[in-house]
């Protein structure tokens, strides 16, 4: 693909459209970026983006400075259906995210990584045991570094190991991960993607590039994962924690077991117990993980060592502290309530439950089951209260407590030894935090500033 003096806009100045912008201009494009944010809100990055003689549109889109264009280049978390878009689509205007454009430059190959939970972790896990086994390994994508920004240190030896989302997906042309992985497909981003079927659909899209030469590696347990392999060219892997499979990887007697082909001997990769991570979820994962690690050509003795080496991502069921014999967790990243009721999952029962922040069009009924064997109480916060309030009244006692800060402090209090404080909201944060991840933070301070007496935590 020819950049050098074409007139590219980036639409969205986050992470991407930033990455995406100087990687444009040093490679000659005439680049503008457009945010809506305010120019004061992007301050920070405006003058290095004029340094490089990057031409900036602040506080929205203008029409016009969609139609001077050769490329539109669009941020994940822009829609692909404001009118802006729509218009220029109807011109002609050739309109990529950010993942298809890094894709047309990375070098090696690639392993990507999707599902609507347990991403980040597989993500983190398949680049673990491949680093550690001495392949030249990036991670990067939906993680938090765009893939834009693996580009100049791929090799033709790289494996670069992308977490990739609906929001990249859905704008991809030619994205050919020489390995795919779908984890799961269930009720997400039903704000953006209006139907779970379009959802499911943009999720799809990782193998769509994919020919027998390739590999995909679905979840046999997860009904709309497990029927995409119908639309699949690829050679379709299969994990489960149910069953056996023809061909992948499963749970046999405790163990996690590999069979690269029908008539291929069993290899017995690692006992449960040694997995090193909480919750059934997890062992998903990991069942994935060792399936695309042997794949790339890391031995039974590398994948092992590698999983067993792995520390969970910040976040995501992360073990905070105990305190007075009251275990905390921070699951931020739970944005959705499938997420959560895995996290739910993951305890047996004794769970004070923070649910709540901005609602994706959501329906917070489906964990009442769940939350009636398992969560002692609910605490809410956030614009969702009221939904979740309205949708799981009667299951259990819910306090409405508003802010994060008042949730921990009335969890903390109402809990006894051997009990659980789990932050697992089923929501987004942008309601109140900048990100999940600030969400996790302050809760892991509010956590720290109730540290007294009886404080121990791990390593
Ligand atoms: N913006 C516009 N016009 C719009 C909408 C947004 O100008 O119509 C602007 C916003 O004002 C903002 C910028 O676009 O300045 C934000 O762009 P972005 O939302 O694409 O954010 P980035 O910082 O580029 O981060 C993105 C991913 N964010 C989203 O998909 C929402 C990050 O995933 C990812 O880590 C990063 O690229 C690098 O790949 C985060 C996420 O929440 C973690 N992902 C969702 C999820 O996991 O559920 C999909």
């Amino acid at each position: 693909m020819e950049l050098k003096g074409k007139k590219v806009l980036v639409v969205g100045l986050g992470k991407s459209g930033l990455a995406a912008a100087l990687f444009l201009r040093r490679r000659g494009a005439q680049v503008t970026v457009s945010d809506v944010r305010s120019a004061e809100a992007l301050a920070k990055d405006i003058p290095a983006l004029l340094d490089e003689g990057i031409m900036v549109e602040t506080g929205g889109h203008g029409l016009l400075t969609f139609r001077r264009q050769d490329l539109i280049v669009v941020s994940p978390g822009v829609p692909l259906n404001t009118p802006e878009l729509a218009q220029v689509r109807s011109f002609g205007l050739p309109v990529i995210g950010e993942l298809e454009l890094a894709a047309r430059f990375l070098n090696g190959k690639t392993l990507a990584i999707t599902g609507s939970n347990g991403k980040t972790t597989t993500t983190a896990l398949v680049g673990d045991i491949l680093r550690k086994a001495g392949f030249p390994t990036l991670v990067g994508g939906n993680i938090g570094v765009p893939v834009i920004g693996l580009i100049e240190q791929s090799t033709a030896e790289t494996w670069s190991v992308l977490e990739v989302s609906s929001f990249q997906l859905e704008s991809t042309q030619r994205f050919h991960p020489q390995i795919a992985i779908i984890l799961n497909i269930t009720p997400d981003h039903l704000d953006r993607h209006g139907t779970f079927e379009n959802y499911a659909l943009a999720k799809e899209r990782i193998f769509a590039a994919q020919d027998e030469h390739d590999a995909v590696i679905l979840n046999a347990d997860n009904a709309r994962a497990a029927q995409a392999a119908a639309r699949s060219f690829a050679k379709v892997y299969f994990f489960s924690i149910e069953h056996s499979v023809l061909r992948g990887t499963w749970v046999e007697n405790g163990f996690v077991v590999y069979r690269p082909g029908k008539d291929d001997p069993i290899e017995k990769i690692m006992p449960l117990s040694a997995i090193p991570l909480k919750g059934a979820h997890n062992v998903e994962n990991v069942l994935a993980a060792v399936c695309a690690a042997r794949l790339a050509g890391a031995t039974v003795e590398q994948v092992r060592s590698g999983v067993e080496g792995f520390q969970a991502v910040e976040h995501r069921l992360e073990y905070v502290a105990t305190i007075n014999g009251v275990e905390f967790y921070n699951d931020s990243k739970a944005t959705n309530v499938d997420a959560t009721a895995k996290a739910i999952t993951a305890f047996s029962n004794g769970i004070h439950l923070i649910l709540g922040g901005k609602d994706k069009n959501s329906d917070y009924s489906q964990l009442a089951q769940l939350v009636r064997a398992r969560v002692r109480a609910i605490y809410t916060i956030g614009s969702a209260a009221a939904k979740i309030e309205s949708q799981l009244r009667g299951v259990v006692s819910i306090l409405s407590c508003e802010t994060l800060d008042h949730a921990v402090s009335a969890a903390a209090s109402a809990s006894r030894p051997g009990e659980v404080v789990l932050l697992a909201p089923a929501c987004s944060s942008f309601d109140q935090f900048e990100n999940y991840e600030q969400r996790g933070k302050v809760f892991k301070e509010l956590v720290a500033e109730r540290r007294g007496w009886n404080v121990w935590q791990r390593a």
